[in-house]
């Protein structure tokens, strides 16, 4: 018995022990942690920022090896599949921008309990399926913000449609809840929320929709579109139907990505936050929970580089800042900012 407690004992100081599910693996001394960072779906230019941010974390950080994956598609689906695939391979901590708040919490409960570390980033996955949840900012400054946009090109009259992403999407299914509650206020008594329409964060389908929307509503005076697919599909659907100028877009956006139609009043202002920023606070949050430096609960504080301190507050969930507003004065230069980076 003593000699098999050395023995453990020499083991964890030579190459360190995970401890798993009640299960051991051994990992080498000078391995990396392995952190995924499992967005939406793959080919959508907000994500590949988010994984350029997770990738400048690693590199900070010295012991990460920071691994991007997503599904073809923005289903739920595709991602339990690769979570399934995740836990085979004891990778040691998974962020997550979640396609369904709900149908994850299984299996991102079978990871926990493998002891992989699982947080929710971006769109996030209900209590009890993760340990934080990093939102890029509060969704109801989010939500409302979008509307007082859209009523600023609008001057305050007129019927608006959303474009969106999926119909199950925790983040944007959050901020047009505030969107609802924005436009009830008497500022917007001549406005009107016509319908919501997804377009799955597929620029196909999201065009397709906004064309629908120009179509069903003839006298149609915005699209709202709070994904950054979905309103640059918006912004080309508007120029093909010819109604630059009448129908008002806003949404968020990336600067790369929008500029052109910022610069030709397509869309005159937008918002959006940093997503790299966001992949670098994730992997900084996912380190510290893999190293066991935080537990991941109300209170604690992670220490993440150039972004300074991260706290986690209530039910797990760390709000980032504020979203910036992008126009035809500054969005050159944060287009430029984005070029630089892809
Ligand atoms: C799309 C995704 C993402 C969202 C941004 C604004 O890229 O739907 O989840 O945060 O838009």
């Amino acid at each position: 018995m003593k000699k098999l407690l050395i023995l453990m004992m020499a083991m964890v100081l030579a190459g360190g022990f995970v401890f798993a599910g009640g299960q051991q693996e051994a990992k080498g001394a000078d391995e990396p942690l392995k952190l995924v960072l499992l967005v939406k779906s793959l080919g959508n230019g907000f994500f590949e920022a988010y994984a350029d941010g997770g990738k400048e974390a690693a590199k900070e950080l010295g012991n990460v090896e920071s691994i991007y994956m997503g599904p073809s598609t923005s289903t739920a689906e595709g991602q339990i599949e690769i979570i399934e695939t995740l836990i085979a391979q004891r990778v040691d901590g998974i962020a997550i921008s979640a396609n369904d708040r709900d149908a994850l919490i299984p299996v991102a409960k079978k990871a926990m309990k493998a002891g992989i570390k699982v947080i929710s980033f971006d769109s996030g996955i209900s209590l009890g399926g993760r340990t934080v949840d990093l939102v890029p900012s509060e969704s109801e400054l989010i939500g409302r913000q979008q509307v007082q946009l859209i009523a600023e090109l609008c001057n305050y009259k007129g019927e608006v449609g959303i474009v969106s992403a999926t119909s199950q999407a925790t983040n944007q299914n959050l901020w047009i809840e505030w969107m609802f509650k924005e436009i009830e206020k008497p500022e917007y008594k001549n406005m009107k929320l016509v319908e919501v329409v997804y377009g799955d964060d597929a620029a196909d389908k999201s065009y397709r929709e906004a064309v629908g929307l120009m179509q069903k509503y003839p006298k149609l005076a915005g699209i709202i579109s709070p994904t950054t697919i979905g309103v640059l599909a918006s912004a080309k659907a508007i120029e093909d139907e010819g109604k630059q100028g009448v129908v008002q877009l806003t949404g968020l956006g990336l600067p790369s990505e929008m500029q052109h139609y910022i610069e030709n009043g397509t869309c005159v202002q937008m918002a959006l936050w940093n997503p790299i920023d966001l992949g670098y606070s994730s992997t900084f949050i996912l380190e510290a929970l893999v190293t066991g430096k935080v537990e991941g609960k109300p209170g604690d504080v992670i220490k993440a580089g150039r972004m300074g301190d991260i706290v986690i507050g209530e039910d797990g969930l760390s709000v980032m800042g504020a979203p910036f507003v992008f126009n035809k004065d500054n969005i050159a230069k944060f287009a430029a900012m984005f070029y630089e980076l892809f």
